[in-house]
């Protein structure tokens, strides 16, 4: 049920072994590139790095969600992602992938070639659900415990994994009410959005009972606090922290691994493809 393919806009996607979605922030705020890719052209060559590398996705938002980021108005964050989306859609065969919470730019962000919506509220926000089932492209319905301003306050759980799942299967209940078929959605447990260090870390040991849900999960942990708390370590000394999450996501379900890194992730889901089917092991 999970090793589909999914199709994203004109574009098939198999997720028979977990792909990489390379994150591209346009945005002067993202918390880990913050401001390096809002100029146009260094975008696009970015794009061109992490395809050349091997993500099959690439991630585009406008608007930062880390821990305290401010809301950034509607148009603004139309102007900071449809005209990257046109250019990627008409220079490269990837899938695109558009990370925001408002309708009108999920909306338009479809119209100019993005074949995925990632949406970090799961389309609680107004219109969204709307906007969404009048596209035909896949949904990521992420899980996000607050608002990205206060969300580490003080984050609260009976069982974390198991108010997580719950949370989707109700979102994927609503989406189906609302028109969307179960067949377009992908999940994701929303690592660092409203999670303590140990709530953080109590998910990815227990990330196999997502796949109840019976859709492909998605994961983003990628130089995130939950590795940087933990190894006490900057943004830019987080690799290896970053790999070893995305394997140990690889091989708990996950189908999609979101990531900055994306060579260096591409290489050790290689490690592993190889250790868990070494007939397929090819130089
Ligand atoms: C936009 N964004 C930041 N972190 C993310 C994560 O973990 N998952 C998804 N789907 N999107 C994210």
């Amino acid at each position: 049920m999970n090793n589909k393919i999914i199709q994203c806009g004109n574009k098939p996607l198999s997720l028979a072994v977990p792909q990489v979605m390379g994150i591209l922030n346009v945005t002067p705020d993202s918390f880990s590139d913050g401001g390096k890719f809002t100029n146009f052209e260094h975008a696009l060559k970015q794009v061109e790095q992490m395809v050349t590398d091997g993500a099959s996705i690439i991630d585009i938002g406008g608007e930062s969600t880390r821990p305290g980021a401010k809301d950034v108005p509607e148009q603004e964050e139309l102007d900071r992602v449809v005209p990257v989306i046109e250019a990627i859609s008409a220079r490269f065969d990837t899938v695109i992938s558009v990370d925001t919470s408002k309708a009108q730019v999920m909306a338009e962000a479809v119209r100019a070639g993005a074949g995925i919506i990632n949406d970090v509220r799961a389309l609680q926000n107004e219109g969204c659900l709307t906007a969404a089932a009048q596209t035909n492209v896949p949904i990521c319905l992420m899980h996000m415990q607050g608002l990205p301003r206060t969300m580490q306050a003080n984050p609260t759980y009976n069982d974390v994994t198991q108010d997580i799942v719950t949370f989707i299967a109700e979102r994927i209940e609503v989406c189906k009410k609302n028109g969307i078929e179960k067949e377009r959605l992908i999940v994701d447990p929303g690592f660092g959005f409203g999670k303590t260090l140990e709530q953080n870390y109590r998910l990815l040991n227990e990330l196999a009972q997502f796949e109840a849900l019976g859709l492909p999960l998605l994961v983003g942990i990628s130089r995130k606090s939950m590795i940087g708390n933990l190894l006490n370590a900057d943004v830019e000394q987080r690799l290896a922290g970053s790999l070893a999450a995305a394997l140990i996501s690889a091989q708990k379900g996950a189908k999609i691994i979101r990531v900055h890194d994306v060579k260096a992730t591409v290489d050790a889901l290689k490690v592993l493809a190889a250790a868990e089917q070494p007939e397929l092991a090819r130089g």
